[in-house]
């Protein structure tokens, strides 16, 4: 899909020439799961111009989670965009999601080679500060079907990611620190072995933006 002048911020030559969906990848070490990560998979202008759009653009929208019987905000906004045939339910919250914007579908497109499948959906998340976090969990819900492939674009602050897995506690937790720009792809069994988590810190942190690609079945 080529950019729309009129939603999109405008790309440089530079920009162009600079995108490499080659970008170096690590994989993590990890027993029972598939990791990698793409540091700077997109480039440092163009994230901060994908950071803004979507931080006024996107409809981030307030949840509420039941905790011990009180009804409580979640620790973070949420928005959830894609194929209209798609919904989703997410921590016990149903999702019907917003049709696909122009720089959704950008990202979406930009990604898909990496990660070697057509994403039909995608759940935002928006962390305003270090006390925004998404407690532990797997991406294991039974629409992502058997080994769920998940992209997860990371846009502003930097945030930790663990990483633990779910029987073998002798192993330790990892940390990926996920960056301006980066792409991180689980894949394979990931998500029924390990689970994963973005802690709270009372470091002052500014606002990150991510968004997990998703097949949905
Ligand atoms: O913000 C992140 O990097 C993780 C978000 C996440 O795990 C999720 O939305 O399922
Ligand atoms: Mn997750």
């Amino acid at each position: 899909m080529k950019p729309d002048n009129n939603v999109l911020p405008n790309y440089s030559l530079w920009d162009e020439l600079h995108f490499s969906p080659n970008s170096e990848s690590r994989d993590l070490p990890m027993p029972d799961g598939e990791v990698i990560i793409f540091h700077d998979f997109f480039g440092g202008k163009e994230s901060d111009d994908f950071f803004q759009t979507l931080l006024s653009g996107i409809k981030w929208r307030q949840d509420k989670i039941r905790y011990y019987g009180k009804e409580m905000d979640l620790p973070r906004l949420t928005a959830w965009y894609g194929d209209k045939d798609k919904s989703y339910t997410y921590s016990r919250i149903p999702m019907k999601p917003e049709p696909w914007t122009p720089i959704l579908l950008l990202i979406k497109e930009r990604i898909e080679t990496a990660a070697g499948v057509n994403f039909n959906s995608v759940l935002l998340n928006l962390y305003r500060n270090g006390r925004d976090s998404v407690s532990w969990h797997s991406d294991d819900e039974p629409e992502l079907g058997e080994n769920p492939t998940v992209g997860s674009v990371s846009f502003g602050q930097t945030r930790t990611l663990q990483f633990r897995h779910k029987l073998r506690k002798e192993l330790s937790k990892i940390d990926v620190q996920l960056t301006h720009g980066s792409l991180l792809l689980m894949k394979g069994q990931t998500q029924r072995f390990w689970q994963h988590q973005i802690p709270k810190t009372t470091r002052h942190l500014k606002s990150r933006i991510n968004l997990t690609f998703r097949v949905i079945y």
